[in-house]
């Protein structure tokens, strides 16, 4: 198994991210997405067309979208899965095309209708704190079940990174106890931008 890796892609950190959760190795295999554009290559389009990252390659298989790793990756760990996680898959790819392309704008001057980027982006933060609040009422942290599942990996990166798109997290304490719980399971990786929730330690 090799997954083709930029580690600036939310979309490649989720894969890492989940791979690390589980403990499964992942080699990775850096791909120069930036300045190089390397995933527009013939060899990184002969394997994957469209031209995006991540890619997951095993043996003959393929697989090209993100949500399809995390399925995959877990397969055997059905505690990570859950009926309504489909919701929340296709959620992530707004957040991917709202807060997600706000902070490529920024951060590697993508073009973009920045001001409705952001918008978007807010809308879509709004509903997350909406469900997040309502499942706190009930003393639930995650967004489909009472441990994380792969809902919660696809929604997590680019929620976390909404800063570096210039879209701030101050509003929404319910989408930030959230964040925290995420970023202090076992197993947590970092990426720049997003780091583990630090245990305080205290002089005795
Ligand atoms: N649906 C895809 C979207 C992944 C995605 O947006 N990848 C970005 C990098 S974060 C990409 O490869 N964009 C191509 C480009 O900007 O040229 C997934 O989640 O796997």
């Amino acid at each position: 198994m090799i997954l083709y890796d930029y580690v600036l892609s939310a979309s490649c950190y989720k894969v890492r991210l989940m791979a690390a959760l589980l403990g499964k190795d992942l080699p990775l295999r850096a791909v120069n997405f930036h300045p190089a554009r390397e995933h527009m290559s013939p060899a990184m389009l002969a394997l994957n067309p469209k031209g995006t990252l991540p890619i997951l390659s095993e043996d003959d298989l393929v697989l090209t979208d993100s949500a399809d790793i995390l399925r995959h990756l877990t397969a055997e760990q059905p505690e990570w899965q859950n009926s309504e996680d489909d919701r929340w898959i296709t959620f992530a790819s707004k957040l991917n095309k709202s807060l997600g392309l706000a902070r490529l704008h920024d951060i590697l001057g993508y073009e973009a209708d920045i001001d409705a980027v952001r918008r978007d982006g807010v809308k879509a933060l709004r509903q997350l704190e909406e469900h997040l609040t309502e499942r706190r009422f009930d003393g639930l942290i995650f967004l489909t079940s009472d441990t994380p599942t792969i809902a919660d990996i696809a929604c997590f990166p680019n929620t976390a990174l909404a800063p570096d798109g210039g879209v701030c997290l101050d509003p929404y304490p319910s989408i930030r106890l959230w964040l925290r719980a995420i970023r202090s399971l076992p197993g947590f990786i970092e990426m720049p931008g997003i780091h583990r929730l630090h245990e305080m330690a205290h002089p005795a």
